[in-house]
């Protein structure tokens, strides 16, 4: 298996750790997103969004979407299982997932960064706002959903990570180093958080430890 991703990439860190959990190893490829390696046409005949994460396995169909591909390893390789089995609780953690999957990371992807910088001509400083305003609305949204539901337990739903746990560790990882975002206002998810991060699959995936991080980064 190989898996097209980039260090910073919220969405592959998301593919990352799920493989980490099922005990699957996948050849890393690196994309640099800001030098536009997305866009090349090899890549594009893989993934026409021109976005990481892509998984490709020999003789198969390119996989894109993180939720997607989450799902399809939590179908094809269905221990440790990622989701729980009653249908309410597998929409709450779906439902944590996409919070900030779909609605809080579509805004902050490197391509609405540029639009906002080029096309808008917003100055830095404008577009660090509109970055931790997104950030920051999920995850009060993700704290309240955590903190106000018995059902969270160590992880976001009860003692059993979930997809639900992977998507918000690449969340707050993502917010912490664009906006420098601080736990402390959501003290349920940065439980969670550090519940998550004593794993060694969420510790070893985790974006500065990624053979294409830069190595000055903090
Ligand atoms: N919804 C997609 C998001 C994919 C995505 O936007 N990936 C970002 C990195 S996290 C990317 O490749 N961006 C390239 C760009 O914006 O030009 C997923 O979950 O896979």
């Amino acid at each position: 298996m190989k898996l097209f991703t980039y260090w910073r990439s919220q969405a592959s860190y998301r593919v990352r750790i799920a493989l980490a959990l099922k005990g699957l190893d996948a050849e890393l490829i690196t994309l640099d997103l800001l030098k536009g390696d997305q866009f090349a046409d090899g890549y594009r005949a893989l993934n026409p969004e021109m976005v990481v994460p892509t998984l490709v396995e020999e003789g198969h169909p390119p996989l894109s979407q993180s939720l997607a591909i989450l799902e399809f390893l939590e179908e094809r390789h269905p221990e440790p299982p990622l989701l729980p089995v009653e249908a309410y609780a597998r929409a709450r953690v779906r439902a944590l997932a996409q919070v900030v999957a779909m609605d809080a990371h579509p805004f902050i992807v490197p391509r609405v960064r540029k639009y906002l910088e080029n096309e808008l001509g917003l100055p830095e400083a404008t577009r660090n706002t509109w970055l931790a305003h997104w950030l920051t609305g999920a995850s009060q949204a993700v704290e309240s959903m955590l903190a106000h539901d018995p059902r969270t337990g160590r992880f976001c739903h009860g003692d059993q990570v979930s997809v639900a746990d992977i998507c918000i560790v690449a969340h707050f990882t993502s917010a912490k180093m664009l906006c420098r975002l601080e736990m402390e206002a959501f003290p349920t998810a940065a439980r969670v958080f550090s519940a998550c991060m004593q794993l060694d699959a969420f510790a070893r995936t985790h974006p500065l430890r990624q053979p294409d991080a830069p190595k000055a980064v903090s």
